[in-house]
């Protein structure tokens, strides 16, 4: 059988724990341990002169391979902190006032993506599979394809697919997109940004998109589906289980004295909404007091690309609002929020989210968010918690049948659906879990990787 070519930006190394690794990188690890193949990415480290050539270890199995390339600061400045987190991602966030785009960026971006199609090139063979993963590869199969290789080459967007009105924004735009056309396959997470895709390929690109989901433009045919990430919901549910009776869970359990807890887990980014999240906290203290002391809120958001001016601003916001919040309605033994700046395991967290009352996930716009899903997995089937998840969410199409729908915009709104969910009769928690949790049993994420490469080998 063919072999499986990963790309994506940073990857799992092989002594990484799949505690740690989370529940993406292990579904690559098993997608490549079944057909076998190379995971290539950057490895994290930047140097004063980066070689050309990857550098492979071998996994143990014989079965994986990791294949990595360093950057050097300047690379990494200007293709990572710059081009990919600077402009695409706020830029597909819909987050266009925080785009901060130069034209050193969008080069040093082209630069590292033919740094990587040289090296993948190098070690390719023409019966070779190659899926790219995310933002930070757009254009790489179009320099895949200037080096001649004609391999089957699939993409998937993790990220929303912005509106042609949003895309139009960012300068090189329409070159973005040819080069996504030399993919033979364009996946998205929802139906939404597939459907954004096409109307920009339609409306600005002047290209025919076919009720077979052929798409042709710039000279080239590719094709679009739609692919929600799932995660591992029966493990995840039995991880919870494991973990209720781990002592992390027992120290939370012990200091909460009864309290019932909300939680919040996101990495520390502006798109996860989390200062409005802490106003919405703070009106629901504000408008239902009987919530006060009653009622405790953890959130948990480990630093993440400190790189970059933005999300420097943003911990700083946070840090005030936290403050200001406790200052405001802490008692002497009851303090209302408890902000974590540092991630804990996949273990750890699973024994959290079943503990939880409510699992709070408002981001202001999500490609999916594993977190909701996650939380949904490790709830106890006879007393589930209750998801409040934001309409912004890509986990709003498969979920929204079971959890508290709100706009993250809306404090108020938040607040309300906060004290809803916390009131919430146990029949209703468990009609809404039971309608999430079979979404969830049906589309996990092995369902995710075996549908996406079924149709890469299928795509003409
Ligand atoms: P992320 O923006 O990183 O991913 P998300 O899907 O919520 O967002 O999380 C990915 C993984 O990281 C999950 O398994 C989660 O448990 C873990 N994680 C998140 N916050 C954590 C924390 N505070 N501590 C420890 N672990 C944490 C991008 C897109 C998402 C999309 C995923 C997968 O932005 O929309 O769902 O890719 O496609």
């Amino acid at each position: 059988m063919a072999r499986l070519l990963i790309v994506s930006n940073r990857i799992a190394l092989p002594g990484e724990q799949a505690a740690r690794a989370g529940g993406l990188a292990v579904a690559i690890r098993e997608a490549l341990r079944k057909y076998g193949g190379i995971w290539i990415g950057w490895s994290g480290e930047t140097v004063e002169e980066a070689e050309d050539e990857l550098r492979i270890q071998g996994s143990g199995s014989g079965r994986i391979s990791v294949a990595t390339l360093d950057l050097t600061k300047e690379e990494q400045e200007l293709y990572y902190a710059g081009f990919a987190n600077s402009v695409l991602w706020p830029l597909c966030h819909y987050r266009v006032g925080l785009m901060d785009f130069q034209r050193s960026y969008y080069t040093g971006y082209m630069a590292v993506n033919d740094r990587f199609a040289a090296a993948v090139a190098r070690i390719a063979q023409p019966d070779d599979i190659i899926w790219v993963h995310d933002y930070h590869f757009l254009p790489l199969a179009a320099a895949l394809r200037r080096r001649g290789l004609k391999n089957r080459i699939g993409f998937f967007l993790h990220i929303p697919f912005p509106a042609p009105e949003v895309l139009r924004v960012v300068p090189f735009h329409e070159k973005l997109v040819a080069d996504m056309c030399d993919y033979d396959l364009l996946g998205f997470q929802t139906a939404s940004d597939e459907r954004a895709f096409c109307d920009f390929i339609r409306h600005d690109a002047r290209g025919v998109v076919g009720e077979d989901r052929s798409v042709t433009a710039f000279g080239r045919v590719t094709r679009t589906g739609v692919y929600p990430v799932g995660i591992e919901t029966e493990r995840f549910a039995l991880l919870a289980i494991a973990a209720e009776l781990g002592p992390e869970t027992k120290r939370l359990v012990q200091s909460l004295t009864g309290r019932k807890m909300v939680i919040g887990v996101d990495r520390l980014d502006y798109s996860k909404g989390l200062p409005l999240r802490f106003d919405a906290y703070s009106s629901l203290l504000a408008n239902h007091p009987q919530h006060r002391a009653k009622v405790v809120m953890m959130q948990i958001a480990p630093t993440s690309r400190n790189e970059v001016r933005q999300y420097r601003a943003l911990r700083r916001e946070l840090d005030q609002l936290a403050g200001r919040i406790n200052a405001r309605y802490a008692e002497f033994d009851w303090a209302p929020l408890r902000y974590l700046n540092r991630g804990f395991s996949r273990n750890t967290l699973a024994g959290f989210y079943r503990h939880a009352h409510v699992g709070l996930v408002t981001p202001l716009r999500d490609g999916m968010n594993l977190v909701a899903k996650e939380f949904v997995a490790a709830q106890d089937p006879d007393n589930p918690g209750v998801l409040v998840l934001s309409r912004f969410a890509g986990a709003v199409d498969e979920l929204c049948d079971g959890a508290k729908l709100v706009n993250p915009f809306d404090v108020d709104g938040v607040g309300e659906a906060m004290h809803e969910a916390l009131i919430m009769p146990l029949e209703e928690r468990k009609e809404r879990y039971e309608t999430m949790i079979k979404v969830l049993q049906a589309n996990t994420i092995n369902d995710w990787y075996e549908r996406f490469l079924a149709a890469l080998r299928g795509a003409n």
